[in-house]
């Protein structure tokens, strides 16, 4: 049984409790911990509620006898998509305390991604949102349930229709079994994946709160803190370096903002005096320009962070003349683990040319060339992971565990890296298969592959192409079996397969045979360069 399965081996986990970084707790010790010191601060801010810690444990207590109630056990897997409200808080903490694991979905998902995660991970239940962003999701929920065998509840907060309305479940007075151990599996994380399917990250509360708790240090987080949530909560950045779970462990608030665009989020930065906050590139310069417009100040501001994609030196330079009590930190990191942090008190030029260093001395950062041997520093080359919170395998994926790790527990990031001297890592390019647009991962394979299931496509090969907005967005090249073939005609079947938006390609280029290397396979650097001349020729 997968269950059984411990994502360390043994004489590795007990290394790391050895050396104090997995010290035996659990989120539900964590939150019990805080509640116990903060009962009455202010634990969240979201569009509908503010809760103090001991409301926010209450809430909890409340979901985890509803879910109990309806037959949801440790080790049940829970499909949870929802938009960043405090309600998601409240739902993933009861899960944590019956032992049952959210498996992370973002707010974009559709059915594609929907009912691959409900199959996968066999879940039993799935809790949405009515309507986000004009979408409904019960609609999404009546398709997926119609296919997924075992999925048997639908949760939604809002009007729930036919299904359960999650502030109304019923809550017998049934004691709860007991809690689960800190080695247990807490939840699935997604992989931004660059293969035929997304893949599901096995974290632990022993690993994932030592994360979680060595982020808040560095990032000197206390009881004082308010840090604004405007990424998806869901993602791994917003959740843990230091994000929602680092501001609970330390007793200070999180602000839940449903829409990263300024009109939204500035006047919440103001009304709640946030001093943090986490960006993806592509709003850094939309916010910069909003604050700049209306000639605002944000005296409270203190630490700005951003990651999650390509963060170019000039924006950085802007980001510190612009806001200059504020603090830039870059942060580079994955859901499978490793979190790279440029420190508060770093000095300027390291903040503006690195993206840091790792969270743990026993981080292992291992800098090879395309043969796996060691590079030494400076050189840019393919960087290789293992450490006290980075995984060994994904969740049920045998055949690309063999590739995607190695013999010796390291992950294959795929990101190509080079390292200082002095410990600070710059992200130099990517050697996966796999487009980021502005953070939001797109895995080539994957949308290739459902392209191919047109009848008039003959062959495709999907390439990063560069945007001045998000830095990269997607280019389909495709071999049609007729001219008739439209671009048009192929994203509407591509939004009709179900695929989440951000994955339809920004461009379709029709061409008749795909450029191939030596070796016979398709040449994507060729296509890259061809579609970047073609822009380029096109902007002049
Ligand atoms: C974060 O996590 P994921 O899992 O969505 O994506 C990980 C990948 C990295 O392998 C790298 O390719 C890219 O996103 N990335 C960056 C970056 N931060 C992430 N590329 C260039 N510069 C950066 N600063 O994206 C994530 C997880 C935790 C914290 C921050 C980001």
């Amino acid at each position: 049984m997968f269950e059984d399965w411990k994502p360390w081996p043994a004489a590795e986990a007990q290394r790391y409790r050895d050396k104090g970084y997995w010290i035996g707790q659990t989120f539900n010790d964590m939150l019990a911990h805080v509640v116990q010191q903060h009962a009455q601060r202010t634990a969240l801010v979201s569009e509908h509620c503010r809760w103090t810690y001991a409301q926010l444990q209450a809430q909890v207590e409340r979901y985890a006898l509803g879910f109990h109630a309806l037959g949801i056990r440790a080790q049940d897997k829970v499909v949870v998509q929802l938009p960043n409200c405090a309600e998601l808080v409240a739902v993933v903490f009861a899960l944590f305390r019956l032992g049952a694991l959210p498996v992370f979905a973002l707010p974009p998902h559709r059915q594609f991604e929907i009912g691959h995660f409900c199959r996968h991970t066999e879940a039993v239940a799935y809790v949405i949102a009515d309507v986000f962003a004009g979408y409904d999701y019960r609609q999404l929920a009546r398709t997926v349930q119609a296919s997924v065998s075992s999925l048997q509840h639908v949760l939604v907060l809002g009007d729930a229709q036919e299904f359960i309305d999650l502030n109304q479940m019923a809550m017998p007075d049934t004691p709860l079994p007991a809690a689960p151990q800190s080695d247990a599996l807490a939840f699935l994380q997604l992989s931004g994946g660059s293969t035929g399917t997304p893949k599901l990250i096995p974290r632990t509360h022993d690993d994932y709160l030592y994360s979680v708790l060595a982020s808040a240090r560095i990032c000197a987080l206390s009881a004082d803190s308010v840090y604004m949530n405007v990424i998806p909560a869901a993602h791994n950045f917003a959740m843990s370096s230091p994000g929602w779970l680092g501001v609970l462990s330390q007793g200070g608030t999180v602000v839940m903002c449903p829409n990263p665009s300024p009109d939204v989020a500035l006047p919440w930065m103001q009304r709640e005096k946030v001093t943090m906050t986490a960006l993806v590139p592509p709003l850094v310069p939309v916010w910069l320009d909003a604050m700049e417009r209306q000639a605002m100040d944000l005296p409270d501001w203190r630490v700005l962070q951003v990651g999650g994609a390509a963060f170019g030196y000039a924006m950085a330079e802007r980001v510190v003349h612009a806001l200059p009590h504020t603090v830039l930190q870059q942060v580079f990191g994955m859901a499978e683990g490793l979190v790279c942090y440029t420190r508060l008190d770093d000095p300027l030029e390291v903040i503006l040319n690195t993206q840091g260093s790792p969270i743990s001395p026993d981080d292992e950062v291992r800098i090879v060339d395309d043969e796996d041997r060691p590079l030494s520093d400076g050189q840019a080359g393919h960087l290789q992971t293992r450490g006290p919170y980075t995984i060994r395998a994904y969740y049920k994926a045998a055949e690309h565990n063999a590739q995607a790790f190695t013999h010796d527990g390291f992950y294959r990031t795929g990101d190509i890296v080079k390292r200082r001297p002095d410990g600070n890592v710059c992200v130099e390019g990517r050697a996966k298969d796999q487009i980021n647009r502005g953070g939001e991962k797109v895995s080539a394979e994957e949308v290739e592959h459902q392209l191919r299931q047109h009848g008039a496509v003959l062959d495709c090969a999907i390439v990063a192409m560069p945007d001045v907005h998000l830095g990269e967005k997607s280019c389909a090249f495709v071999v049609r079996r007729d001219d008739t073939l439209r671009a048009i005609e192929l994203t509407r079947f591509l939004r009709e397969q179900g695929l989440a938006a951000y994955k339809i390609p920004d461009r379709i280029e029709f061409i008749a045979q795909l450029p191939k290397t030596p070796v016979g396979k398709v040449s994507k650097k060729q296509l890259r360069q061809a579609i970047s001349e073609r822009l380029q020729a096109l902007s002049q």
